[in-house]
């Protein structure tokens, strides 16, 4: 590891190399407990008061289309919010959480680099996966639609509350951002396809992503992952951000280009 890194008192250089290699390996990591409950209550009270009623720009259910959204805004529960959009401008406690020394330690160690920068183009935002109306995401990897000199983005995703199977926790298939598929492998809209024979035992190693309020998931662009419906009473709030390397540039006139990247 390099000494340019981002010093964080929190972690040793040892226990960041091991995180490093876990997340090398299986394409994920979890970071328990990295944000205090007192933190994460706050910042859940300032979203809740954020969706009611619905402080734009959001992204609805309704808009995504997803298995179990609702056809369109006009349909029961079209109102029903997916994401708040902008976290890091809209939230001032998001931006100390984004773009400090702790988190960027861990991501100078899992991206190798002492150069890291925030997109504003990808994710930055809340998910606000509602009971009632939300969606199935199937499995996919991020970086489908997302346009870098190199396919080596990593989001964190801080959970604000538990995320459990029964509101909707993400799943991933471990390694599988070492992986390439073939077109066929995917639906057109390059989603795994669940219905292929091909694909099976490579979605029985699926694992799902239990969090605890405060622990932060680091995942690779290219890790395939999903999540199903929130079938609690409550609303399950998760803040996400994506970071590329600063020599890895979105490419010019690209929607990942659209506003400029946040150097940590
Ligand atoms: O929480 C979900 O439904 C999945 C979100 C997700 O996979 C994504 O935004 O890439």
């Amino acid at each position: 590891m390099s000494n340019a890194r981002p010093v964080s008192e929190r972690w040793t250089r040892a226990e960041l190399a091991a995180g490093a290699r876990v997340f090398v390996e299986q394409g994920y990591l979890v970071l328990p407990g990295f944000c205090a409950p007192a933190f994460c209550d706050a910042l859940a009270a300032e979203v809740r008061g954020a969706l009611d009623p619905v402080l734009g720009p959001a992204e609805y259910e309704a808009d995504v289309g997803y298995p179990g959204a609702p056809r369109d805004r006009d349909a029961p529960g079209g109102d029903t919010p997916r994401r708040l959009l902008h976290a890091y401008s809209r939230f001032a406690a998001l931006r100390t959480f984004a773009t400090g020394p702790d988190l960027g330690a861990w991501l100078a160690a899992v991206m190798d680099t002492g150069d890291v920068c925030l997109s504003q183009c990808h994710h930055n935002c809340v998910m606000t996966k509602a009971p009632g109306f939300s969606s199935v995401t199937l499995w996919h990897q991020d970086v489908r639609y997302w346009s870098f000199a190199r396919p080596e983005l990593v989001s964190v995703w801080l959970a604000l509350g538990p995320e459990t199977a029964e509101n909707g926790a993400l799943a991933v298939i471990p390694g599988t951002h070492r992986m390439t598929f073939a077109p066929e492998r995917l639906d057109e809209a390059k989603f795994l396809r669940s219905d292929l024979e091909e694909n099976q035992d490579l979605i029985a190693t699926a694992r799902t992503v239990e969090l605890a309020g405060g622990d932060v998931l680091l995942f690779h662009c290219r890790t395939l992952h999903a999540a199903g419906r929130n079938t609690t009473g409550a609303v399950k709030l998760s803040a996400v951000f994506t970071y590329h390397a600063a020599d890895n540039l979105p490419l010019a006139g690209s929607r990942s280009a659209r506003y400029p990247g946040i150097p940590l």
